[in-house]
């Protein structure tokens, strides 16, 4: 069964790693909006015209037997779900952060958001707060920078600590917004790309910060649109899949080689 994951750049492929450990038969390709990179502060009708006009495309010209549609960038997710799921008769998977998981799971009751600063100004996540934190103190940092560096380190090269410090500063350091810094006991990593610096969040936050995505929920929601497939299918080989970017138009071009999910190398 063909499950289409899209993001922006290499940060669904944090999501893919989960799809795949969950579901190895499923037959996975990988669309990367690559001309529209970064999302992060892209206006809200450039999102829903260009993640429409892509994924109706691909449905179109690449693949019309795609089965589940992944949208694995929560700054698309938080504004285009509800005109996607009108447009296209294929279920979407969103993936939005997982503050209500992060608040069922905090004692301290004080955690943190970090997202793109699109993802944090969006109305949805306001109300994602306001609903499901649960009386925690939340505190919230948008980051355009952190993005970058995944894809950075995704592409080979060194990360600097110090870059990624500098990224987390309003979770480390006291502000009327967080007067009490060591007490953040959870941090919500709310962009897909963020998970691929793991490490090295965890490394500057120390071992006291539980960090939470939504990797894992979103292979379990694939998993369960296509469970009857896969029942029929148990044996089923992994498959390689393919990778599509895009160009300024619009148009979306196969990547070769095929893409394998496991690095940037393939995604150039
Ligand atoms: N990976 C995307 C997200 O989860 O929000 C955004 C990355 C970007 O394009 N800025």
């Amino acid at each position: 069964p063909a499950v289409l994951v899209f993001d922006s750049g290499v940060g669904g492929l944090s999501v893919s790693q989960h799809i795949r450990t969950l579901l190895p038969g499923a037959h996975l390709n990988y669309l990367f909006d690559n001309a529209g990179f970064p999302y992060g502060e892209k206006s809200e009708e450039y999102l829903l015209a260009r993640s429409s006009k892509l994924i109706g495309d691909y449905l179109q010209r690449r693949d019309p037997h795609t089965q589940v549609i992944v949208i694995a960038c929560n700054t698309a997710s938080t504004l285009v779900l509800p005109e996607l799921r009108k447009r296209f008769r294929q279920p979407i998977v969103g993936v939005v952060p997982a503050i209500k998981p992060a608040a069922a799971s905090s004692q301290s009751r004080y955690i943190g958001l970090l997202a793109t600063p699109g993802t944090i100004k969006r109305p949805y996540t306001r109300h994602l707060i306001s609903d499901f934190a649960d009386g925690c103190h939340v505190v919230t940092s948008g980051s355009r920078q952190l993005v970058t560096l995944a894809e950075a380190k995704l592409r080979g090269e060194t990360i600097a600590a110090s870059n990624v410090r500098a990224c987390l500063e309003k979770f480390l350091l006291p502000s009327p917004a967080n007067p009490k810094p060591d007490t953040l006991d959870t941090l919500v990593l709310a962009c897909t790309h963020f998970p691929l610096l793991r490490s090295e969040i965890s490394e500057l936050l120390g071992p006291g910060v539980t960090l939470m995505d939504s990797g894992e929920a979103i292979a379990r929601r694939v998993a369960y649109w296509l469970i009857d497939e896969l029942k029929l299918n148990t044996d089923s080989p992994a498959h390689p899949g393919s990778a599509y970017y895009t160009q300024s138009d619009g148009t979306i071009e196969p990547l070769r080689p095929a893409f394998t999910g496991h690095g940037y190398a393939t995604l150039r």
